[in-house]
């Protein structure tokens, strides 16, 4: 694939004036902060020459990019679309009809939020919509008030006794579960009692017999689905089935892969939208916008969700939703299609290059768009494999692996995405030849000591020589496939 070809979406051809206008942006910063225009172009200058296989980060196109850098960002718009709390709001109000539009017309939901200011922001609102919808709403019906003000403390106290019963069952953080799928210390294990499913210990699948089991047992209000570490693809029909039979709200996190669902990858039973009652989503990571939330909903949540902001969000960020909105045209493009398809071929190929070279996959491989390695067979934690590799030139993130020896700070495994790499345009033959370079550097890397001595799980020796081959093999490559390909700064 070239730098120019057509599944960049707007990756490619950057004309003369959008060089001159970021070449302008930066001096009208320097004139103020130069330090901050001078980390901007370094921030540059590192994302063109290392190797980006943080599986949640992209590149986004410069509209995405040049969108976030308007006036929007300077007018409150607390409230919805129609309905706000602050005067003025009629081009927000244009911008924010415009990303929930594309946001229903790409996914097929019949309702769409566009205010949530990350992934997180999203699930509280999914949660809170929740709870109003399942809890409040039932409550206030059967004690015969309209709304929460007419409550009284008696009143107060039995709905307590309603909402100390609510549950949630979320995939746990070791199996490749986010922090707010009801991972014990974040927010959504303590506002939740919570109890977490896993995966099976043999094949690391997840098995869905036993997860039935667990809901029935269990009985949640909240099912949550979707994953930021699990290789491989679910089955959303079946989670819907699970929890209808207990009687549970699904709720789907699709943030890692919505670029897949986007661009028609992930269809039928694999496209959660419409089998989750509430699926939430980034809009940054292999969807390629910029960095912020959104939620998808079945009707009957839309009301509460509407109400997010302010009830959970501070005021909505419009120079970010414009942004989305350009983010999402460019996903109902047919190209994106292409692009989608790249990155979970281009993730097959990691993973071949990492199985023909020995390494141990999580799953034994992938077919979504992360593969996760173990490095306990190099002799490494995850940490001492992130350090080494990022000498390296090759950026990844630590994760942990299911039932993980070395907890969630040090971790056993490096997890790899191939959402950004292939916006630059890398295809099966240099994703082989990452794994070589990944491979090669995790060999020549020994486990440090700490000063006293001892055993370490932070320090390693990288052998001399390793990070200059892997650096020289790396920029091959990405010469030949450029970031935002004609865009000089001087
Ligand atoms: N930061 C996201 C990720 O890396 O998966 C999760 O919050």
């Amino acid at each position: 694939m070239k730098p120019g070809s057509t599944s960049l979406c707007g990756m490619s051809d950057l004309s003369s004036l959008t060089s001159s206008a970021y070449q302008q942006a930066l001096e009208v910063i320097a004139s103020v902060e130069p330090r901050i225009a001078e980390a901007t172009r370094q921030e540059l200058a590192d994302q063109r020459s290392s190797l980006k296989l943080i599986a949640s980060e992209n590149y986004a196109s410069p509209a995405v990019l040049l969108t976030m850098g308007t006036w929007f960002s300077d007018k409150y718009a607390e409230g919805t679309v129609g309905h706000r709390f602050y005067a003025a709001c009629q081009n927000v109000d244009t911008v924010e009809s415009l990303a929930a539009e594309h946001a229903r017309e790409l996914f097929g939901a019949p309702y769409a939020y566009a205010q949530p200011h990350s992934g997180i922001d999203a699930n509280l609102v999914a949660f809170w919509s929740i709870l109003a919808n399942r809890v409040e709403t039932p409550a206030l019906e059967k004690l015969g008030a309209k709304n929460v003000n007419e409550l009284t403390e008696a009143d107060w106290e039995s709905l307590r006794a309603e909402l100390g019963n609510q549950r949630l069952l979320g995939m746990s953080l070791d199996t490749g579960g986010h922090l707010t799928h009801g991972f014990r210390p974040n927010i959504s294990g303590k506002m939740f009692h919570q109890q977490q499913y896993g995966t099976d210990p043999e094949s690391g699948l997840l098995d869905y017999d036993a997860l039935r089991a667990k809901a029935k047992e269990f009985k949640p209000l909240v099912l949550v689905a979707g994953y930021s570490a699990y290789p491989r693809r679910v089955n959303f029909a079946k989670m819907r089935e699970i929890a209808d039979e207990v009687g549970a709200v699904l709720m789907v996190d699709m943030a890692h892969f919505a670029g897949l669902v986007a661009g028609k990858v992930f269809t039928g039973e694999e496209n959660p939208v419409p089998y989750a009652h509430v699926t939430t989503t980034t809009t940054h990571k292999s969807l390629r916008g910029p960095r912020g939330g959104l939620v998808l909903a079945q009707e009957e949540f839309a009301a509460d969700i509407d109400r997010g902001c302010p009830m959970v969000l501070g005021g909505p960020l419009s120079h970010v939703m414009a942004a989305k909105a350009v983010a999402l045209a460019e996903a109902r493009k047919p190209e994106f299609g292409t692009y989608a398809q790249n990155i979970a071929d281009n993730a097959k190929s990691l993973a071949e290059g990492f199985n023909k070279r020995g390494a141990r996959l999580v799953t034994g491989g992938t077919d979504n768009h992360l593969v996760l390695l173990d490095v306990t067979s190099f002799g490494l934690t995850g940490r001492q494999a992130e350090s080494a590799l990022l000498d390296a030139g090759v950026v990844t993130n630590r994760n942990s692996i299911p039932a993980d020896p070395n907890g969630a700070w040090y971790t056993s495994g490096i997890r790899f995405g191939t959402p950004a790499l292939t916006t630059r345009g890398f295809g099966h033959d240099e994703f082989d030849k990452v794994a070589e370079l990944v491979v090669d550097v995790l060999s020549n890397t020994q486990p440090g000591t700490t000063r006293a001595g001892g055993p370490s799980k932070a320090s390693y020796v990288l052998a001399e020589g390793v990070a200059d081959r892997t650096h020289a093999a790396s920029a091959e490559m990405l010469d030949k496939h450029p970031l935002y390909p004609g865009l000089e700064l001087t």
